[in-house]
């Protein structure tokens, strides 16, 4: 399995690690616009030392109850850090982002990924990511980010993702994405309860059967919370296992913000995968 743009493949035989460049307000404190970029660029260099192959820059918060960000403002926010990036780096540039005019603008910037809570559901979205050509991360979020964590409910909550995703895949294709440019995500703590994410996470190996590549977001998330009662910057373990639950299953990407605990963790398991006799 692999992804591929104009440029680059990324070859995800092993999985890859897709390190989180959150640029909302909260996650740099604000020395002004230069000191915001500087960290940022320095927190990329970091993590691209670490073992990330992806950085995944976010300038929209979807946390419940988070403020509604423009289109100007999320474009003043990424822009200049894919630019900064780009300047200096090979490494692939993931655009996290559901506004079509961002993707586009990003991807103009040096953006090669562009991943997308709402499954490009936004109007546009489709046109616009099938225009750029570069590859698109679909992920399944029931209800929307203000309203996703009030009482979420499944008949079969590997079903109703799998059944989502399938849709999605054939609205791309309808779109003009070409199959080999989907990768696909099952979304945890995008409108599920704490049970709802383990038993994606034990039922993640079904998301394969797509043959197609497949992102697992966990890190930090507040499952871990839920069930072990930790705060954010306590969750490392968790997460870490969270990971390796679904790299054992064959995950693709993950998506996490300990680069460097993940690449450890990923290189113990693929010598003991590889340690037969
Ligand atoms: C602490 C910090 C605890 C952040 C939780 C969080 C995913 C994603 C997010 C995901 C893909 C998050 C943008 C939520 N999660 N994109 N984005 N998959 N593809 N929460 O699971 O990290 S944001």
């Amino acid at each position: 399995m692999k992804i591929s743009n104009q440029n680059k493949t990324l070859d995800l035989t092993s999985p890859q690690v897709m390190g989180i460049l959150n640029v909302t307000p909260d996650s740099f404190s604000d020395g002004g616009r230069f000191d915001r970029i500087d960290a940022a660029l320095e927190q990329a260099r970091a993590m691209i030392r670490d073992g990330a192959t992806i950085i995944d820059i976010g300038g929209e918060s979807t946390r419940p109850g988070a403020a509604h960000v423009s289109e100007e403002q999320e474009l003043d926010r990424v822009i200049p850090i894919i630019e900064a990036i780009r300047a200096e780096s090979e490494v692939w540039i993931s655009i996290d982002t559901s506004k079509p005019q961002v993707m586009k603008k990003a991807v103009a910037a040096g953006a090669d990924l562009i991943n997308d809570v709402r499954a490009l559901t936004v109007k546009g979205a489709l046109d616009v990511a099938a225009q750029t050509g570069v590859p698109v991360c679909i992920m399944h979020m029931k209800g929307q980010p203000q309203n996703m964590q009030d009482n979420p409910q499944y008949q079969d909550v590997i079903d109703e993702v799998a059944n989502f995703l399938n849709e999605r895949i054939a609205q791309c294709l309808k779109a003009g994405i070409k199959r080999e440019n989907i990768v696909l995500d099952p979304g945890f703590g995008f409108g599920k309860t704490m049970e709802h994410n383990f038993r994606l996470i034990n039922q993640f190996n079904r998301l394969l059967d797509f043959e197609l590549p497949v992102l697992a977001g966990l890190s930090r998330k507040s499952m871990f919370d839920h069930l072990l009662g930790l705060k954010v910057d306590e969750r490392l373990a968790s997460s870490l296992t969270g990971a390796l639950l679904c790299a054992q299953q064959g995950a693709h990407i993950l998506r996490v913000h300990d680069v460097k605990e993940t690449a450890d963790m990923l290189k113990i398991m693929k010598t003991v995968v590889n340690a037969t006799n």
